[in-house]
């Protein structure tokens, strides 16, 4: 690897702002330069999210239908079953996804949940797929256990800026998000973090959000970044329903994906929810700006997703490629530079999803 390209984390608010303001074409060059140095060019993940306990939740995140805060008419249910779950994994595992995520809607995992959450993450694994869970705040302990498992990846979001995330949250603060990650990443398992983008946050803010991520001792090894999806009956939901013009400009996402990229080169960039609603150009300036994964399945956890046929077409028509590796392939910078026989061969035999 170049020295240049080694990831950094000394980011300084400043240098991420800079990227921000890039004139849009300078900025996507960057980003997918960046992309084609660290990752198979044209490979996209496909992951599938499982809520494994819904709704009921005590956080107050502003924008969560799965809140008890929150009057989105969710019924709360009890843990899943893990013949239950295992069932699910292995349909997703049918349907081509590598990666299964399990979501609770918990603060945190009580002590007594632990023996079935690590039963499935065992059976998942066994299967083949790479597993994350999501399940709040970690002690110590659940963390070790999670990582003896061998849970690969473990997700839980800083969600937005330390200065913004008052404004979304209050049950809990952003240090104990950050403790979390650090228990898992003391643990040994991959840390997933990310956050929401149309909160009706500050440029300024999507500038702290990935400052936070970047400067972390050690860049997560993924990274999500999701749309607000509008839920009635949550605070931000209702708050975009009623200013509209809060919403997200489309070029604004696309440049957060990219800065997530240039800035956290090796890092899996997942476009995460807020799919539905929007356009096939925009999900793929997301893909020319450095995202390499994706949730497929009609649902996410507790809100709705494209489906498969939507997004085989969608992969089809721009050429790109469900990836085959659990993880993603280095591309060391040299053969980027020059055309790589293999993927022109995958390219023409491709067939979208098996
Ligand atoms: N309860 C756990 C927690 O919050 O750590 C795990 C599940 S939680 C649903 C995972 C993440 O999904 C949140 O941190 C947030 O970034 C994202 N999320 C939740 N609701 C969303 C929404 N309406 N739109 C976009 N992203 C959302
Ligand atoms: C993440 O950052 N996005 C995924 C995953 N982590 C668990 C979840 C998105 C949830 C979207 C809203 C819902 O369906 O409840
Ligand atoms: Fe609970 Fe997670 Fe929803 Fe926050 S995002 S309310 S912690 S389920």
């Amino acid at each position: 690897m170049a020295p240049e390209d080694a990831p950094r984390i000394d980011w300084t608010r400043e240098e991420i702002a800079a990227l921000f303001d890039l004139p849009f074409d300078e900025l996507m060059w960057r980003a997918q330069d960046m992309h084609r140095r660290h990752h198979a060019r044209g490979e996209i993940q496909l992951c599938t999210l499982l809520s494994i306990k819904t709704g009921g939740c005590v956080e107050d995140c502003g924008y969560c239908s799965q809140s008890k805060h929150a009057d989105s008419g969710l019924k709360a249910t009890k843990l899943m079953d893990v013949r239950a779950v295992l069932q699910a994994a292995a349909q997703a595992k049918d349907s081509g996804s590598k990666r299964f995520c399990m979501g609770a809607a918990w603060r945190n995992p009580k002590d007594r949940d632990m023996p079935a959450i690590v039963e499935m993450v065992e059976g998942v694994r066994q299967m083949g797929m790479e597993t994350c869970m999501t399940l709040g705040m970690l002690s110590k302990s659940q963390a070790q256990q999670l990582a003896t498992a061998g849970l690969d990846y473990y997700n839980h979001n800083i969600d937005t800026s330390p200065e913004n995330y008052g404004n979304v949250i209050t049950t809990r603060t952003y240090q104990d998000r950050l403790d979390t990650l650090e228990e898992v990443r003391q643990a040994g398992i991959n840390v997933c973090s990310g956050g929401i983008v149309g909160m009706g946050e500050t440029r300024g803010d999507r500038v702290g959000f990935i400052h936070t991520l970047a400067t972390l001792p050690e860049h997560p090894g993924s990274v999500p970044v999701n749309a607000l999806v509008p839920v009635k009956g949550t605070v931000l939901g209702d708050m975009l329903a009623d200013t509209p013009l809060a919403k997200i400009d489309d070029i604004e996402f696309v440049r957060t994906i990219a800065v997530a990229r240039i800035t956290m080169p090796m890092s899996m960039v997942r476009l995460s929810a807020g799919r539905e609603s929007m356009s096939e150009a925009v999900q793929a300036l997301c893909f020319m700006a450095g995202a390499n994964s994706i949730f497929t399945g009609d649902k996410l956890l507790a809100t709705g997703n494209r489906g498969d046929s939507a997004d085989a077409a969608l992969l089809a028509k721009l050429g790109l490629r469900p990836m085959e590796s659990e993880e993603p392939m280095r591309v060391p910078p040299e053969a980027s530079q020059t055309v790589d026989i293999r993927h022109v061969l995958a390219a023409e035999i491709f067939m979208p999803f098996p």
